[in-house]
């Protein structure tokens, strides 16, 4: 077994062992150290090339970017083969699926045995959150999938920067992750909370492989959070600056696929001048309680993982900029001469297009020439309006937290928890149909706390407590919201035209965080009157329309409550009794 290594070694005892000790069993015939510069960088791309793991796109077109093809099978979360590793099931809860920790590592390293033969163990050491932060955390990613690795440099901070982060010889996350043959019978994504340890087999997709995300920054972050008095929460992080320059930063969680990159990257409209949006993260923010008594939010990755489908310069334009050069394209069509193409973007199909499986594409066929959950990975610092407080140590203190869903009905387009305990029952209570980015049936309405519900590495009914500990926390909590961006009227059409009109949705809300903008008492929350919002320059929502986006139909809720009661009864005994009394509170108001 030869060994590489990069310009960085570390010198902790424990990271040297435990490689060690992972190679004996999984028998690489190489160990590769990353060091996260850029002359590993070109050495990669060249190896993942010449493997048939990337392909070059045309330079010309897209400098510095490739396109990968999984595995047919290989091309969503699979939540039915995620796993929270506790000892006691009640640790794990009712909404996750569990396996006691013995029990799990005996399987995972039976099949761990040999499985990297033939291949290259990857070490990544990588680093969640700015540099000199207190609020970041370290992992180490062994891997054997080399896209795994060029894809964690964009997601992450490789390199030096992590052993320098390291304060105790243990204090680091431990993944394994090996591709295997991506056969179904042998993924599994398993998170071991006690020992800050994940093993993640049989995928190489982005949710399930790139250990950083999905299972250090939510699965393991949450209980982290939960131990150590923060939140690791599924949400995108964004800086709004008013025309006289005053900012405002605000946290929103939609389930997956529901356009939070689109709203993080958003550009307001000509007709809403001097106002200005800048992206701090799209998927991920980790929120402390800070001495000030504001809730403060760092966005612990470096890159994008987003959704390709429906991207374009229409949609979002930051986005386009932000993937013209050095990023990574994932199960998207291309054509002969190195150009891709997905639905959705702008413009025609070219000819002769190849599909996400390298297909000819027929474009009078019902097939997709892109995967509905194609993907970019691309890193944050080619968007052109990157927050400047990106990698500020400290974080920013949070104005407004913004919960969402996909809901064509019953839910209206925007309203206002009226304090912190109703905000955490809205939050409790978010639901969405489901997308193409978790394997399942899509269009199905499932509930998703907090957009959550795939993440949370612990009791849904002890999170939604620490919520509300975390609350009592701080004195100058952040205001709670709930938007729809989805509800359609009687004959299937979206009755909100979102996007760039999404910032009037903004304008509101940061108005009712200085107390400058009127909402009127309804029974689900403050809500917004028609003639509370800016309407400069946008004819198309009438009134009437604003009516139907706004309509509580009290038909409708009897539904709604019916269905948040399922939740609630599936969590019961771990479910905070303030929640309960929330739900009485609003029957009684309906
Ligand atoms: C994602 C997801 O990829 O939520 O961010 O699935
Ligand atoms: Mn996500």
């Amino acid at each position: 077994m030869s060994t590489h290594f990069g310009s960085t070694q570390p010198t902790h005892a424990a990271i040297l062992e435990w490689v060690k000790k992972v190679a004996s069993l999984t028998k690489p015939d190489m160990i590769f150290w990353c060091d996260g510069t850029e002359g590993e960088k070109s050495y990669l791309l060249s190896q993942a090339v010449q493997g048939g793991v990337l392909h070059p796109l045309n330079q010309k077109k897209w400098p510095g970017c490739y396109y990968h093809r999984s595995h047919p099978n290989d091309v969503a979360r699979a939540e039915q083969h995620t796993f929270i590793c506790t000892e006691n099931k009640e640790e794990a809860g009712p909404t996750n699926n569990w396996t006691e920790p013995k029990k799990m590592y005996q399987k995972l390293y039976e099949i761990l045995q040999g499985s990297m033969q033939g291949r290259t163990l990857f070490v990544v050491p990588y680093l969640m959150g700015p540099p000199q932060s207190t609020l970041s955390k370290v992992g180490i990613e062994l891997t054997d999938s080399i896209y795994v690795v060029l894809n964690m440099r964009i997601m992450t901070r490789v390199g030096a920067v992590a052993y320098q982060q390291l304060f105790h010889e243990n204090g680091f996350n431990r993944g394994i992750h090996s591709l295997l043959d991506c056969s179904l019978d042998r993924r599994f994504i398993c998170h071991f909370p006690t020992d800050n340890a994940i093993i993640s087999v049989g995928s190489g997709y982005g949710g399930n492989a790139l250990l950083g995300k999905k299972c250090l920054a939510l699965r393991i972050g949450s209980v982290l959070g939960k131990k150590q008095g923060w939140l690791a929460e599924h949400m995108l992080l964004l800086c709004v600056e008013s025309p006289s320059g005053e900012k405002f930063y605000v946290a929103a969680a939609f389930p997956s696929a529901c356009g939070k990159t689109n709203f993080a990257m958003m550009i307001p409209p000509k007709a809403l001048q001097g106002w200005t949006i800048t992206t701090i993260g799209d998927d991920i923010a980790w929120m402390h309680p800070g001495s000030d008594g504001r809730l403060h939010a760092i966005n612990p990755e470096t890159g994008y993982f987003g959704v390709i489908p429906g991207t374009s310069r229409q949609s979002n334009p930051n986005a386009m900029r932000c993937i013209e050069k050095d990023t990574l394209f994932t199960n998207v069509a291309v054509t002969l001469d190195g150009d891709v193409w997905w639905e959705g973007k702008d413009g025609t199909p070219p000819d002769n297009l190849l599909d996400w499986q390298g297909n000819p594409w027929d474009p009078k066929s019902e097939k997709k020439a892109a995967h509905p959950n194609g993907r970019f990975t691309a890193s944050m610092y080619n968007n052109p309006m990157l927050a400047g407080e990106v990698d500020n140590p400290q974080g920013v203190p949070i104005d407004a937290i913004i919960f969402g869903g996909r809901r064509a009905t019953t839910i209206p387009l925007v309203f206002e928890a009226f304090n912190w305990i109703h905000g955490v029952y809205i939050g409790s209570t978010v639901s969405s149909e489901m997308t193409a980015a978790a394997f399942g049936e899509t269009g199905q309405v499932r509930r998703d706390p907090m957009a959550m519900l795939p993440f949370c590495g612990y009791n849904m009914g002890s999170y939604f407590q620490h919520w509300l500990n975390i609350g009592r926390r701080i004195a100058t909590p952040p205001r709670i919201f709930h938007v729809n961006l989805f509800r359609k009227d009687n004959d299937g059409n979206y009755l909100w035209p979102g996007y760039s009109e999404n910032m009037r949705i903004l304008k509101w809300v940061i108005g009712r965080c200085k107390n400058s903008t009127g909402a009127s008492e309804s029974p689900i929350g403050w809500i917004p009157s028609y003639q509370d919002l800016d309407w400069a320059g946008l004819s198309e929502v009438t009134p009437e329309k604003f009516d139907q986006l706004m309509k509580i139909d009290p038909e409708e809720w009897f539904h709604e409550l019916t269905s948040q009661g399922e939740l609630f009864m599936k969590i019961y005994p771990t479910l905070p009794k303030e929640l309960i009394y929330q739900r009485e509170l609003l029957i009684a108001r309906l």
